[in-house]
């Protein structure tokens, strides 16, 4: 099969810059020798590839936009196409980079203090310290504001009660950034390290999505930590949105890279298959697939890239980025699905990467926010109401 190159129907490398199209194809290159040919067998034994997180710190990816704390300090558009080749290779990999930098080291940096910073950053940029980003609990998912774990004061320390689920990285994490209700009811973040008395995980089995990642329960049960963990600088929801809307930017663009994976398969096969005597390439309906596919991906690029152009000027808006989460993920989505269509019976095997990356995606739509929770952040733009109650 031709070699991997990614998908430019409208000449987007002309718009990036060289340092942009140095790293983005320095981490193809990566994804190609070190991530491809393992990755099925990941997959197939629901493990995480852990033996690459030195390299993923030595590229630096981890916590790729923030600057000093020995972290690279990138522009979030190369942040952003990092993640794109990343999730090319895995949604899983691309998982593992988000939650460490945009949701675990993201809030150390943002709301924590000089200490806290100092505690942390370095080692979690050189992928020596493990984060996990503890939101969603068992009852609530879209709307984590009714969380049920609380955080009592208690002289010096705090004591959390709780669980959390579904937590990407949880059960390898060496600090978990847990989101908690005080006694007054407002929502506060807390660092939680590994091995405190009463915190235990529970990793998650039997996933048919995201099978190369690890999900886990975090669990406390009077679990006593110093209330020097409490993240000193900010306060409500808006704490964890904020990383939230790091996140869901980096999925936006996570989203192409599996769309560009699945369509060089399905190009590929579909000019080798033979069916009533030609490729099935051949065929109108088929080309009609395929269309779509480069159709979808050139608009989600163009989409990402000025996403990411307004976040390097500080200018990007929630609900801008939950348009570019919403569409970029559900149409990687529906063009995995026909990619697998294309394939026949073929696709249904882990020989090919389509079924995976379709698999895959049916978590990428769910978490973060749901496809239809962004369509209804957008409906609130729209209109002014929310219509989440
Ligand atoms: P609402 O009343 O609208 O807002 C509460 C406060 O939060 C502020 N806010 C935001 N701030 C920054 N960025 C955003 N995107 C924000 N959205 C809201 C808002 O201004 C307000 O601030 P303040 O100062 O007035 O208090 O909140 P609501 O409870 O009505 O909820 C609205 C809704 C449904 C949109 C929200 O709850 C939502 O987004 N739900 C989805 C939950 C979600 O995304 N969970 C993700 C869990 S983490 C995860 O999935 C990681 S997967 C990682 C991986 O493996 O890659
Ligand atoms: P629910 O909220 O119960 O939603 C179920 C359905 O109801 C959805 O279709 C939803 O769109 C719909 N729905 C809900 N409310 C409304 C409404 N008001 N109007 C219309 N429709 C509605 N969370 C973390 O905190 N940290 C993590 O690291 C993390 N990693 C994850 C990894 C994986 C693999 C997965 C699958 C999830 C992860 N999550 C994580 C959790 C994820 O964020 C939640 O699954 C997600 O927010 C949805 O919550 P839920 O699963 O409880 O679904």
């Amino acid at each position: 099969m031709k070699a991997f190159e990614g998908s430019d129907f409208y000449n987007i490398d002309s718009l990036l810059n060289e340092e942009e199209r140095m790293i983005r194809d320095t981490v193809r290159a990566w994804v190609s020798k070190e991530v491809i040919p393992i990755i099925e067998k990941h997959d197939r034994e629901g493990t995480f590839p852990k033996n690459l997180i030195p390299q993923l710190a030595e590229m630096g990816t981890l916590g790729a936009t923030i600057k000093g704390y020995e972290c690279a300090g990138l522009s979030y558009t190369t942040y952003g196409l990092i993640m794109q080749e990343l999730e090319r290779g895995d949604s899983g990999l691309r998982s593992f980079v988000s939650v460490q930098g945009a949701l675990c080291m993201y809030p150390i940096f943002a709301y924590g203090n000089e200490e806290q910073k100092q505690k942390y950053l370095p080692g979690m940029a050189k992928g020596k310290l493990i984060g996990c980003f503890g939101l969603t609990e068992p009852d609530f998912g879209s709307n984590p504001g009714g969380m049920l774990t609380r955080a009592t004061k208690d002289g010096s320390s705090y004591i959390l009660n709780g669980s959390k689920m579904w937590i990407t990285n949880g059960g390898v994490a060496d600090v978990a950034i847990v989101w908690a209700k005080t006694e007054d009811g407002v929502i506060r973040g807390f660092l939680v390290d590994k091995g405190t008395p009463g915190y235990s995980t529970k990793d998650v089995h039997g996933k048919f999505s995201l099978r190369a990642s690890v999900t886990s329960e975090l669990n406390f049960s009077d679990c006593r930590i110093p209330a020097s963990n409490l993240l000193p600088n900010v306060q409500g929801l808006k704490g964890p949105f904020g990383c939230l809307n790091n996140a869901r930017f980096g999925i936006a663009w996570g989203a192409l890279g599996s769309m560009m994976a699945v369509f060089h398969e399905a190009t590929e096969y579909a000019k080798t298959r033979i069916q009533f005597d030609k490729p099935i390439a051949s065929y109108q309906l088929v080309q009609a697939k395929l269309a779509y596919m480069l159709q979808e991906i050139t608009k989600g690029q163009l989409l990402a890239l000025q996403l990411g152009r307004l976040k390097d000027r500080g200018e990007a808006k929630a609900h801008q980025i939950s348009l570019a989460k919403m569409n970029n993920v559900s149409e990687a989505l529906k063009i995995s699905r026909m990619a697998r269509d294309i394939l026949g019976a073929s696709g249904i095997t882990d020989e090919y990467q389509v079924g995976r990356h379709m698999r895959n995606l049916e978590s990428v739509n769910t978490y973060e926010g749901t496809e239809d929770i962004h369509r209804l952040v957008l409906g609130e733009y729209v209109t002014g109401i929310p219509a989440y109650r």
